[in-house]
């Protein structure tokens, strides 16, 4: 299998970020990659190969252009305008009731208006390198996706940083662009069908706002239940789409300690509604913090509930990109990734 792998991640090193009101070490750093990438090195099995140069216009094509031209100046713009700093934080966000009744307004001219503007939480931060990482993490998913469409049965891209977070038009969860619905995009518009189907234990609010209201791109989620998981607003199963994407919406909310049978079990039920929606290619989002060990979660699965739920998918005999999202055990985050490779082959 090929694994598409860019050290350009490791510019982006975010050294805390915001929990609950307290500042804590970040978690999405750059030894995950690093230990995915070693693991599967390790394994024998896997040629790894460096990500194409695909520029912006695939990101535009998913995200607000605005976006992107944000994240490419706000880090240097704060240095300038505010201070000197490492990590770059916003002051305040764009609360729905803020301008009620004022419509959107325009774009804030000031970065601590426009980080409150293109930014929904204080767990994100922007460090110099992160704007080149995030290019890179969406040119590995896409160099990944383009061997699938090529006629490679699986691929795997060690995205670095995340995407499933990422919204049309707000980056946050540890995600600035979303390299899963880029490449998801990419290939519907080449006139395939596509599944996006996101394992993280969270769930992926950017990716389902991409495609709510699309039939070409069907969405299903596992996560813990928002009720008590972050990110709490979106992934309840009463969100199933909408206008012409009316039923390519599936959240499948999990309770705390889901354990392998269980989470096997709500798997199963994801495998036969992707199935019956017949895509050309599959993009799975892969995180392995269900893993119950991993410390911001709260599943029990273990690499073993991993092998299985890979083998269910490995037998709806769908090409299959896989793209790295979450996990945070830093001590199993190769060998849980590993696994579940092991049981795609
Ligand atoms: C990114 B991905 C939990 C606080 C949540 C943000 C989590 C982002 C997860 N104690 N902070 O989905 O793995
Ligand atoms: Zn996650």
């Amino acid at each position: 299998m090929r694994v598409v792998h860019s050290p350009a991640h490791r510019r982006h090193d975010p050294g805390f970020e915001v929990e609950h009101g307290l500042l804590v070490g970040h978690h999405e750093l750059p030894v995950r990659a690093e230990r995915v990438l070693a693991a599967l090195v390790a394994d024998g099995r896997f040629t790894v190969t460096p990500p194409g140069e695909w520029g912006t216009a695939p990101i535009d094509a998913v995200h607000d252009p605005g976006l992107a031209a944000f994240l490419e100046r706000a880090w240097r713009d704060f240095q300038r305008e505010v201070r000197p700093q490492r990590e770059v934080f916003p002051d305040v966000f764009a609360h729905r009731s803020l301008r009620a009744g004022m419509g959107d307004g325009p774009e804030p001219a000031s970065v601590l208006g426009g980080l409150g503007h293109w930014c929904f939480e204080m767990a994100t931060p922007l460090v110099e390198g992160t704007y080149g990482a995030a290019r890179s993490a969406v040119d590995v998913a896409l160099t990944a996706t383009e061997a699938v469409l090529g006629g490679d049965r699986y691929a795997f891209g060690n995205c670095r940083p995340p995407g499933h977070h990422a919204a049309r038009s707000v980056f946050g969860g540890f995600c600035y662009f979303n390299n899963a619905a880029v490449a998801a995009h990419h290939a519907s518009t080449l006139g395939v069908k596509v599944t996006v189907l996101d394992v993280d234990y969270h769930h992926g609010n950017g990716t389902q706002q991409i495609f709510y209201d699309r039939a070409d791109v069907q969405y299903v989620s596992l996560h813990g239940d928002p009720t008590r998981a972050y990110p709490y607003l979106t992934g309840h199963a009463d969100e199933t789409g909408a206008g012409a994407g009316a039923g390519t919406t599936l959240n499948l909310p999990l309770p705390e300690r889901t354990d392998d049978d269980a989470y096997v079990a709500a798997l199963g039920r994801a495998v036969d509604v992707i199935d019956a929606f017949d895509p050309g290619l599959l993009v799975l989002s892969l995180g392995v913090d269900t893993f119950h060990s991993d410390p911001i979660s709260d599943f029990a699965v273990t690499q073993d509930g991993y092998e299985r739920c890979a083998r269910a998918l490995a037998g709806l005999g769908r090409p299959t990109v896989v793209l790295l999202e979450g996990g945070y055990d830093l001590d199993a985050v190769g060998e849980n990734v590993r696994r579940w490779l092991d049981g795609l082959l």
